[in-house]
């Protein structure tokens, strides 16, 4: 049997189920069980925080894993990844007060940019040759501003409507993300093969909704 992790309730949990369906594999979904055995495929689903999916895919605690790249690769876990599966696509985004005058990434030289995603942040600026103080906070960045923490946001965007409601602009796109299938690295002959088996139907999925 294959265990898979998915976000137990986000952004990333109904497509993650939807995807499993698709492939034709059925359960039976609780929102108060922590995992379930599928019936007609050797996968049990295990629901877990989205920040703890590429923890115990490298731990092997779990098999694979459906996780945002944002959430992996800022973990340093980028070399789990089997592929990427095209759904709760977003961005990283550097954000300022639309009153704000901004020309270049040279202007946060110096500045306070508060985030959830530190070493996404600091690995942009240092590539684009900018200095600033990264403060980490682990929610309502987009407030940051105008309580005066600091004086720019890095954070995920989608539509940008919560941007705009909170008096901000987007101004640098640091990275770009999507839903990433993910494995550990030592899997079982057996495993592997379940694996395989699951791929095949991923990618029938994938070309049909073409
Ligand atoms: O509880 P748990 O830790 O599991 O969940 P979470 O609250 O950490 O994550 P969740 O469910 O918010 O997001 C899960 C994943 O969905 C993220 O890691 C991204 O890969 C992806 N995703 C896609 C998003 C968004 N779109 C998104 N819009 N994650 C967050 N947002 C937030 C963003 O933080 C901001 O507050 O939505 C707001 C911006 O949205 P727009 O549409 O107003 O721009
Ligand atoms: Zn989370």
């Amino acid at each position: 049997m294959l265990r898979l992790a998915i976000q137990k309730s986000g952004r990333l949990s109904e497509d993650s189920l939807n995807l499993i369906r698709e492939c034709g594999i059925s359960f039976i979904s609780s929102s108060l069980k922590l995992k379930t055995e599928c019936t007609n495929f050797p996968l049990e689903i295990l629901f877990l925080r989205d920040d703890d999916i590429p923890g115990y895919v490298a731990d092997g605690v779990a098999d694979i894993g459906i996780v945002g790249e944002n959430v992996l690769v800022e973990e340093g876990k980028q070399e789990l990844t089997v592929e990427k599966l095209g759904f709760s696509k977003c961005r990283l985004s550097l954000a300022v007060p639309k009153s704000v005058e901004y020309n270049s990434i040279q202007d946060l030289n110096g500045k306070n940019i508060a985030t959830s995603y530190p070493n996404l942040l600091q690995a942009y600026l240092q590539e684009q040759g900018v200095q600033a103080h990264i403060h980490t906070i682990s929610g309502s960045v987009e407030i940051a501003p105008s309580i005066g923490l600091a004086e720019a946001i890095c954070d995920i965007v989608s539509s940008g409507s919560t941007l705009i409601s909170n008096g901000l602009k987007e101004v640098e796109r640091v990275f770009k993300s999507e839903a990433a299938l993910i494995a550990t690295k030592d899997l079982s002959q057996e495993k592997r093969e379940i694996l395989e088996k699951l791929l095949f139907r991923i990618h029938a999925v994938q070309r049909a909704r073409k």
